[in-house]
């Protein structure tokens, strides 16, 4: 044998072991990837219903809450203390409930060694109120942001929104859900009951290391961390007592990454009656119902006297492609919360056929058409930049947003200040699951979506609002972009920055 043929034989053996050992590589991080609880829950834990935050009414008529962001020790498991952070308590925050029409001032004490904000998601208001990475609250200070309320009964919620930093503070457990009511919603015959048949279900992933949280991103998850068992409003494996036949569950996605597909077991259908900013025009009865990280939806689930009805979320077929669903979370599986009905259920009134008008723009009258390349790198190529207005509008103005996800991972969409309707996804009318208002919306790989949206300020030339993946670890990484509300003929300035002052002040 020449020398030659050796060294060749050499060189395609290793090149063998290579490949065979990237081979069995691959099939161990496959295989290993996919997680699931299905079928492993205990249901051992009484869901915790978020309280309801205490307030009181000024002359004015302003109502007034106090909230306070902390560190603490939170016993998700028994005799296991884990560091975590929250509004007012150690985990999470009280639920926040205004009226339409009410004016409403929130004092927000930092109690934490770090600065950060609170963004309240979905919510109206003031590009100074709306607590973006522009207005940090230092260490020790406090900020009193007011609006009125004036938009229509919601399930939105609160979260810290610092630059770079708003995976981990919400990681830590700052979230907490704003329900806003109205009159004419308040008049339906719809489950309202506050932790009886209207249960607020803060949906999170988790993972722990010993006592502590484990934050840790996987390797090739590259949408975020993904936690291997969820909890609800910070329980563990949750049941909950419920003694009406129609049960009313607001589904808040407050997790960084994740995307669930919520269902039941038995394939029962049950009523989506509102998106992220408010009520459908009508019920619509579903099988499924995907929520990506920031969304919120209200279901209405009709349980039989005695049974034991789980919640579980499944895997999803429409998450991406094979390496995207094993690796970005869409195979995995949960159950996320035992309903337990009672032997003899309280009879629930029929749900009303007609919920509310739709007071999102249609795109009629739109003057001005944008378009929005998601890619993980930046939004139209650019990464966030905090000293740079991204895009100008006209308050007043309707327009039509296109957004198209031209990367090859999930992403979403989420816009400040205002409620959307999706007009078409990939050219076709919306499904049943976003035919209501929205902030938020999901978009595998390849999806485009056209939105109207209609910014009726006030202006600020200088303070934005943000457009961003609510993927939080993208969104940390400048998965973000700036908008301002300009009256006609304004031009955006340069953004200021408005840092909470001292306890004493009273903040605006
Ligand atoms: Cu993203």
């Amino acid at each position: 044998m020449s020398r030659w043929k050796r060294v060749l034989i050499v060189l395609g053996c290793a090149a063998a072991v290579v490949v065979a050992s990237v081979g069995a590589l691959v099939t161990w991080l496959w295989t290993g990837a996919d997680v699931s609880t299905v079928g492993k829950e205990p249901f051992v834990n009484e869901m915790a219903v978020p309280p309801l935050a205490p307030s009181r009414v000024e002359k004015d008529g302003t109502r007034v809450f106090d909230l306070r962001m902390r560190a603490g020790r939170t016993e998700f498991r028994d005799g296991r203390w884990t560091p975590t952070w929250g509004f007012d308590g150690t985990y999470l925050g009280p639920t926040l409930r205004a009226e339409r029409g009410e004016k409403v001032r929130v004092r927000i004490r930092n109690g934490l060694d770090e600065a950060s904000t609170v963004h309240w998601h979905g919510m109206h208001l003031p590009a100074r109120m709306d607590g973006g990475p522009h207005t940090t609250i230092r260490p020790g200070a406090a900020r009193s942001p007011h609006w009125t309320v004036a938009q229509p009964a919601a399930t939105l919620w609160y979260h810290p929104h610092p630059h770079g930093a708003t995976e981990r503070h919400v990681q830590r457990g700052l979230a907490g859900m704003f329900i806003l009511d109205d009159g004419r919603t308040a008049a339906l015959a719809l489950p309202k009951r506050y932790g009886v048949d209207d249960l607020p279900v803060v949906v999170q992933d988790v993972r722990f290391d010993g006592d502590r949280f484990d934050h840790g991103r996987r390797i090739m998850q590259n949408v975020g961390f993904l936690g291997d068992r969820t909890m609800v409003n910070g329980t563990l494996s949750p049941y909950r007592e419920v003694a009406d036949e129609l049960v009313r569950l607001r589904l808040l996605n407050a997790s960084t990454a994740r995307t669930y597909s919520f269902g039941f077991p038995d394939g029962r259908d049950f009523s989506l009656i509102g998106t992220d900013g408010g009520l459908l025009e009508r019920p619509a009865p579903m099988e499924r119902l995907r929520l990506s990280p920031g969304e919120r939806a209200e279901i209405v689930v009709r349980v039989r006297p005695g049974e034991r009805a789980v919640l579980r979320s499944f895997p999803q077929d429409d998450y991406g492609d094979a390496w995207q669903r094993r690796f970005g979370g869409g195979d995995d599986s949960f159950d996320v919360l035992e309903l337990r009905a009672a032997e003899r259920l309280r009879p629930s009134p029929a749900l009303p056929a007609r919920l509310a008008e739709q007071e999102t723009p249609d795109g009629g009258g739109a003057v001005r058409a944008r378009h929005f390349d998601l890619r993980r790198s930046g939004i139209n190529g650019r990464p966030m930049a905090m000293d740079r207005i991204d895009e100008t509008v006209t308050r007043g103005a309707t327009e039509t947003w296109t957004v198209r996800n031209a990367d090859g991972m999930p992403h979403n969409f989420h816009v400040h200040d205002v409620q959307f309707r999706v007009l078409e996804v990939n050219g076709a009318p919306p499904p049943a699951a976003l035919r209501g208002p929205k902030d938020t919306v999901f978009l595998a790989s390849g999806t485009t979506m056209k939105l109207a949206l209609r910014f009726d300020g006030p202006a600020d030339p200088t303070t934005p609002y943000m457009y961003h993946c609510h993927l939080l670890y993208h969104e940390d990484e400048g998965m973000m972009g700036q908008f301002a509300v300009v009256e006609k003929g304004q031009r955006a300035g340069t953004p200021s920055e408005h840092t909470g002052h001292g306890t004493h002040g009273p903040g605006h």
